[in-house]
């Protein structure tokens, strides 16, 4: 992005980036109410790995998450209020009420679902992307996934599939090195890189910095190209931190498993402050600018959760529909 006319989309993917961070932060802010009864993973620290990618894709096209998807369902064009209701539980979210946190869907926005059995939504997508394919639809189809189900049997399955029959899907890691508290070294030998399995089955592969907006949505910008024209797979792997526990809305530095300055370096690595300081520093956004953004977002956000709060339970007489595809 180097044309100045290329300032609109720059702010839309700050704001997009910067939304999902206060989303991710006031569902913090409130989760110690109790009010809000299912597990959350929150993405704080990688936002722009998620908002980059999905700016990359249409409308028509696809996107299939894990138990960390708030900022996909939200970056894809997921309603805000459907999903905070069914964080809260209630008869007006996006599932019901019946899924939480880990079970966002949103048909019309093209989030076709999110589901917290790791590695479970990559086959999936993978037979999304093998429809969109047989039915000649222009339609490409992202999965996010984390480091985590890259271990999973049917990561390699789907892959494999994918590749050889050239699918129109990307695979986007999000590598933010723990599955859980297990760091990379404890699971894989060596010096393993996830980007030379999907090399090994005959498929573009390339790793980048996920903290970078800007180059995180050319890269997916490429690879949603390339599938769209017929040129089969790609899986990027985005390296990127998860700044707060793996579950739930505190911080568990202190459990061990990964050091205070570790955290803190990456802290120092925040992408929506060094996506500001770009915005400032190039001339395409003033500081009154971006606080008047945060200021709308944080009350969008607001208006959300007073919808959820205020919403009803679902009917007792519902509690088994839905559940089974007819
Ligand atoms: C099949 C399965 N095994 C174990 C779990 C427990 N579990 C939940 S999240 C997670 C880690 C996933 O790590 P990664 O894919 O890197 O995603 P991240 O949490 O880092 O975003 C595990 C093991 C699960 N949900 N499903
Ligand atoms: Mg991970």
């Amino acid at each position: 992005m180097s044309q100045p006319s290329d300032n609109r989309l720059r702010f839309k993917l700050y704001k997009e980036m910067l939304r999902i961070r206060i989303v991710e932060e006031t569902i913090a802010g409130y989760y110690g109410e109790q009010e809000m009864r299912c597990p959350v993973h929150l993405s704080i620290g990688q936002e722009a790995a998620e908002a980059g990618a999905c700016a990359a894709l249409e409308q028509r096209d696809y996107v299939l998450s894990g138990h960390r998807s708030h900022g996909h369902y939200l970056a894809k064009g997921g309603n805000l209020k459907a999903m905070m209701a069914e964080i809260y539980g209630k008869a007006t979210g996006c599932a019901g009420g019946k899924g939480g946190s880990m079970h966002l869907v949103d048909l019309d926005a093209g989030f076709l679902g999110a589901a917290p059995i790791v590695g479970s939504t990559i086959p999936i997508a993978a037979g999304v992307a093998f429809a969109a394919q047989m039915r000649n639809e222009d339609r490409v189809v992202m999965v996010f996934l984390g480091d985590g189900a890259t271990e999973t049997g049917v990561f390699f399955e789907s892959i494999n599939f994918a590749s050889l029959k050239n699918l129109p899907i990307v695979f986007l890691v999000e590598n933010n090195f723990y599955s859980v508290y297990s760091p990379m070294n404890v699971r894989q030998k060596g010096d393993h890189r996830i980007v030379d399995i999907a090399r090994a089955h005959g498929m573009e592969a390339h790793q980048a910095d996920g903290n970078d907006l800007e180059c995180v949505h050319q890269l997916c910008t490429q690879a949603v190209t390339k599938a769209r024209g017929g040129g089969g797979p790609s899986l990027l792997e985005l390296i990127t931190y998860r700044w707060r526990e793996h579950c739930g809305p505190g911080y568990d530095n202190d459990i061990g498993y990964r050091t205070e300055a570790e955290f803190l370096s990456w802290k120092e690595r925040d992408p929506v402050a060094a996506y500001e300081r770009k915005l400032i520093a190039n001339g395409v956004g003033t500081q009154p600018e971006i606080d008047r953004i945060a200021k709308d977002l944080k009350l969008e956000v607001e208006e959300a959760v007073s919808f959820a709060k205020q919403s009803p339970w679902p009917d007792l007489d519902t509690l088994s529909t839905q559940v089974y595809a007819n």
